[in-house]
């Protein structure tokens, strides 16, 4: 079925001498690893065709693969869109793509389904990361994954992942995998900078470990700007670390809370099995059963996010 679409997207991309891919807001390895790995894909492929991709990208390996264009009004007006990563069109990071002749998506956010845009939309949730979705789509399309392609692919493939660690359920990720390590891509050197760790973030984990609290079935660390700012460490950045509390004993879920100085708050959720998408939904949020955020107008109304998640995985438990 995920096939035949895959193959449908092939078709409708033949007939496009321009394309310009598109990612999300704040873009993570996942959105410019298959942003950058699709356009190399198409590049190789389509040597005459003029491939694009948008945006900012992620910050950790902007510089290794370099590989962002400018494109004019023009040139999106007259070319095929792809978006990866993103489902609502409010958090596409270039809002141009409204004016492409055609749109193709490649998600695997929950929901995403019912968010449509142009004449293909493919959404797999059962993906761990659109990183495996471009890597099953060059597959599905009988083409092998070539080391450049590979290398910009398991950018996401491994990011979104924790390392192979939250996998959906049936996940293609070591199909994707075993073809990009075959490729002879350099898995090492991407290792390298990617998980160099950096000394202030460290010794932030180290305070979340050590100051996190628990509630019942939940542990929770609340980030005051006021720490944060003793930690050095940006509001975003620390919703990231909401791992530190992962796989505690008895813990079904888990949670951060980041104030901004602006005083919203960040809220990042992580659960070993209990679905926290509803929980996320609740507070006006969203993202995948395991994984999820939403965001706080007031940093002491943690306690009402906590509480739900013990409703939650009361319920499922009964
Ligand atoms: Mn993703």
């Amino acid at each position: 079925m995920i096939d035949s679409l895959y193959r449908q997207a092939f078709e409708l991309i033949k007939q496009y001498d321009s394309i310009v891919i598109f990612g999300h807001i704040n873009p993570d390895g996942d959105c410019y690893g298959s942003e950058i790995g699709l356009k190399a894909f198409l590049k190789e492929t389509f040597p005459y065709k003029n491939i694009y991709a948008v945006g900012s990208g992620f910050k950790k390996a902007l510089s290794y693969f370099n590989d962002l264009d400018s494109v004019s009004d023009d040139v999106i007006k007259n070319s095929l869109g792809i978006i990866v990563d993103v489902s609502d069109l409010e958090r596409i990071e270039d809002q141009r793509v409204v004016s492409c002749l055609d749109v193709i998506k490649f998600d695997h956010h929950l929901l995403s389904e019912t968010k449509t845009f142009g004449s293909i939309n493919i959404s797999n949730n059962n993906a761990t990361s659109v990183c495996e979705m471009i890597g099953s789509f060059i597959l599905a399309n009988g083409y092998n994954i070539s080391p450049s392609v590979g290398e910009r692919l398991y950018l996401g493939l491994v990011t979104d992942s924790g390392r192979f660690l939250y996998l959906n359920d049936k996940a293609d990720i070591f199909k994707v995998a075993d073809a990009i390590l075959k490729s002879g891509a350099d898995i090492k050197s991407i290792y390298n900078w990617l998980y160099e760790s950096d000394i202030i973030q460290t010794k932030a984990k180290g305070y979340i470990s050590y100051n996190f609290e628990i509630k019942d079935k939940v542990a929770y660390i609340v980030l005051r700007k006021e720490t944060l700012k003793l930690l050095n460490v940006d509001y975003n950045l620390a919703s990231t670390m909401v791992n530190c509390m992962a796989n505690l004993e008895n813990i079904e879920a888990w949670v951060s809370f980041s104030e901004s100085d602006e005083g919203r708050t960040r809220v990042e959720i992580r659960s070993k099995n209990v679905d926290v998408q509803q929980v996320a939904v609740f507070f006006n949020g969203g993202g995948h059963k395991n994984a999820s955020g939403c965001s706080l107008n007031d940093i002491n109304d943690y306690i009402k996010v906590v509480d739900k998640l013990n409703e939650v995985i009361f319920d499922v438990s009964k």
